[in-house]
């Protein structure tokens, strides 16, 4: 059981630690120091405050907590402690200069394997459970390396990054929705050793049947909501959703330009025509829940979300993934930045949920119709301010995972959250609708 075999633990831990690490170094190496300090969005911080906000934490939870060390440079806590500083207000504080960051948060890792060859920091209760801690500090390098792939595409100015695209797929030609039949299945984990603690525990919760759709809503089906004039129809919008467009003069995804007749759309520093055929992209919840009530339908909620991705019906168990419990694969679905778009409508059959529900992990985040919510039985860990402190109804749930998105940090549990005003972050949507009867 690789659970309790410190070498294989030690391998996971070291290898989840490398990959983000080579993820963050492209990220932060394939532009200039002026272009790390800028901030090229109000929304984001400057790059080179994650890189050393990355270090930090790893020095906090790794070197300090579970290492007992004592603090490397106290006076830079406060700098990279998120709730201190809001984003807007980064790049006016003193930050460590990006040679300067690279090398601390170079010189944390060093210490951090150090730790990690001592196996009293693999076992044991709680913070060092099944390499927890190290299993975290990777998640949150690799959930900063998404934020910071946004931060890319906010950037004025030419490619600096680049990755080939998916394979082509022919035009998806199953059912529109599938079935999924009522009852109750377990949400949520108690049994994932590296699930995070707004992923816990696991619990039985009862959905009604309902269809959903079995791929997520793609550019061409979003166009035709456009074409018909879905912006400008207050009847399709939550009333907080219109006045934010009408505010805001939104009238297409972000990011979108209008051309002749048809569309382009500015991504990573090039601009392309729109192909209908791919998931759509940056569009906020109120623009999700906009088109779904325009299409006769609604927003999946975020339980019936889980069930369509994990819900086994042969067995009635609830699985890691919609393929089952293997660990991603690249067969599975578009993760981990290996592309820098969605894939087509229908792409990666592989990764299908037993029902046939297609495309649930990777390519777009999902909004949810639900807000962040504690589920019962929750318990802060290992602190407040990763979950607790965001709960409640100003944040709505997005699931599954984008292309940005490391398998690390991606599970059918894996819960993220966002206004719902964002759509820098890359955001999609599917459907869903009640179904009269069992069929
Ligand atoms: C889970 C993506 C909402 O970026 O605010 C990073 C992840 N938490 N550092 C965020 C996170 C602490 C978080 N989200
Ligand atoms: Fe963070």
């Amino acid at each position: 059981d690789t659970l309790h075999d410190p070498e294989a633990l030690r391998r996971r831990a070291l290898a989840a630690l490398t990959a983000a690490r080579e993820r963050t170094a492209l990220l932060t190496d394939c532009v200039d120091g002026p272009e790390l300090t800028a901030q090229h969005s109000p929304l984001m911080s400057p790059l080179v405050w994650d890189l050393a906000h990355i270090g930090n934490q790893e020095e906090l939870w790794l070197l300090r907590a579970v290492a007992g060390r004592e603090a490397m440079r106290p006076e830079i806590d406060g700098l990279y402690d998120a709730f201190e500083h809001p984003r807007a207000e980064r790049p006016s504080l003193p930050l460590l200069p990006p040679e300067e960051a690279r090398r601390y948060a170079a010189e944390v890792r060093g210490r951090a394997l150090d730790v990690l060859e001592d196996a009293a920091f693999l076992g044991g209760p709680r913070l060092t459970e099944a390499g927890f801690a190290f299993g975290m500090v990777a998640q949150h390098e690799q959930q900063h390396d998404e934020t910071m792939l946004v931060t890319h595409q906010l950037r004025r100015g030419p490619a600096a990054l680049t990755a080939p695209d998916p394979a082509p797929a022919p035009p998806f030609t199953g059912p529109s929705e599938v079935f999924v039949p009522g009852g109750p299945f377990t949400m949520g984990t108690s049994a994932e050793p590296w699930a995070l603690d707004n992923e816990r525990p696991a619990h039985r919760r009862f959905v009604p049947p309902f269809h959903i759709d079995t791929t997520p809503v793609t550019n061409g089906a979003y166009q035709a909501f456009i074409a018909d004039g879905g912006y400008d129809d207050p009847r399709w919008w939550a009333p907080d959703g219109w006045a934010h467009i009408r505010a805001h003069s939104i009238g297409a995804p972000l990011f979108w330009r209008r051309e002749g007749t048809g569309w382009l759309r500015r991504r990573f520093g090039v601009t392309e025509a729109v192909p209908p055929d791919e998931p759509v992209l940056h569009v906020s919840w109120y623009e999700a829940d906009a088109y779904a009530r325009w299409a006769g339908r609604r927003l999946p909620t975020e339980a019936e979300w889980e069930k369509a991705a994990r819900f086994d019906p042969a067995s009635g168990r609830s699985r890691r993934y919609p393929w089952g419990d293997a660990d991603p694969a690249p067969e599975h679905a578009n993760l981990g930045q290996r592309h820098l778009r969605p894939a087509p409508a229908g792409s990666y059959p592989a990764g299908a949920s037993p029902l046939g529900v297609h495309q649930l992990i990777g390519d777009v985040w999902e909004w949810t119709s639900s807000d962040f919510l504690p589920y019962p039985g929750f318990a802060a860990f290992p602190y407040r301010e990763y979950s607790e402190v965001f709960f409640g109804p100003e944040y709505k749930v997005l699931r599954g995972g984008s292309f940005a998105v490391d398998p690390v940090a991606c599970r059918g549990t894996f819960r993220n959250w966002d206004y719902p005003v964002r759509r820098q972050i890359f955001s999609g949507f599917r459907t869903a609708r009640d179904a009269a009867e069992q069929i």
